[in-house]
């Protein structure tokens, strides 16, 4: 057995008079409580140092610029960085990452439990739109406010296993866990923000904890990977965000899930060998996968005739 005890620390919301100080207090409380309980991994949700604020179009850089970190840690972010390492906790956390040299990244981390960082993830599906809309009832700027991830989907051995992360939006797709499961992921890392009312399609809403379960259950047994999914959730500065906060098994059974929608830390033990039952049967890539029937995945962004198809793979117009 590989057992990592993975605690998954669902924060509720962050007023956006909510200063770095008071949130990484919160951080550090539900990271006192995971040691409590035995967690060796506590995993943080998208943007956890700050509220939301894609839901607002800002015209001032100056205003923009108070949510990013320039450093990680920072001065306000380094007595979380240095309780976990005193504890032996390693965390994985997101926030948003402004470059010396001006770029705009949605990303997240994992540090080890000595404090190292063991790996980077910067966001690769942008949700949301670029210009105002003032029409909507709130905004999802993350188009404007970020540029999509250049790091890939890469994993990152640490915890006994071999780590992946993705952030909210990427939960969705399933080339995500994929491009990871190829590289042998055995638990994937993501947190999100996701509101509950989306304006371009509000017909979805009801449906939000569903498809929130649904991709994250379905990749964790497609992949054979444990998925630890954190919510940063409720009623945050007028717009409710979902919670859903879980841990899935590999089975794609959900083992340990959040039943509120404040702060709150769900904690499993996870075995990392049970990914290997599924990899090396149902999900032996080597042996059952058909990458050349997959050419029009990379082939094309966008949905194309079946003519278009048949000139990106021609394999497809073959008669027999
Ligand atoms: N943060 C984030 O990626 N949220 C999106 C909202 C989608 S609606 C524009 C999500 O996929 O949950």
């Amino acid at each position: 057995m590989r057992i990592i005890t993975v605690a998954a620390a669902q924060m509720g919301p962050v007023a956006k008079a909510e200063n770095r100080r008071q949130v990484v207090e919160r951080l550090i409380a539900m990271l006192e409580t995971a040691a409590g309980r035995g967690a060796g991994l506590v995993v943080y949700p998208e943007l956890a140092l700050t509220t939301f604020f894609p839901r607002w179009y800002f015209e001032s850089e100056t205003e923009l610029d108070a949510y990013y970190e320039r450093e990680m840690p920072g001065p306000e972010t380094a007595p979380l960085f240095e309780k976990a390492k005193r504890l032996g906790i390693g965390i994985s956390i997101g926030y948003a990452e402004l470059t010396p040299d001006g770029r705009r990244f949605n990303t997240s981390i994992l540090v080890g439990p000595d404090g190292a960082l063991l790996g980077k993830y910067r966001k690769i599906h942008l949700p949301g739109h670029k210009e105002n809309e003032p029409w909507r009832a709130f905004q999802h700027l993350e188009k404007r406010y970020f540029l999509p991830g250049n790091l890939g989907f890469r994993v990152f051995d640490g915890f006994g296993g071999r780590i992946g992360m993705c952030i909210c939006n990427d939960r969705r797709w399933p080339e995500t866990y994929r491009v990871m499961g190829l590289q042998g992921v055995e638990m994937v890392l993501l947190g999100y923000n996701t509101p509950i009312h989306n304006p371009p399609a509000p017909e979805h809403d009801r449906l939000s904890w569903h498809h929130n379960s649904l991709v994250m259950q379905a990749a964790a047994y497609q992949n054979a990977t444990f998925v630890v999914g954190v919510a940063k959730a409720g009623m945050e500065e007028g717009v409710h965000h979902m919670g859903g906060t879980q841990i899935i098994a590999p089975t794609g059974e959900t083992i340990a899930s959040g039943v509120t929608e404040g702060d709150e830390v769900i904690v499993a033990d996870c075995d990392l060998d049970l990914c290997a039952s599924y990899r090396q049967s149902v999900f032996a890539f080597e042996r059952h996968r058909e990458p050349d029937a997959y050419r029009l995945i990379t082939g094309t962004k966008g949905c194309v005739t079946p003519e278009e198809a048949v000139r990106i793979d021609p394999a497809l117009g073959h008669e027999d």
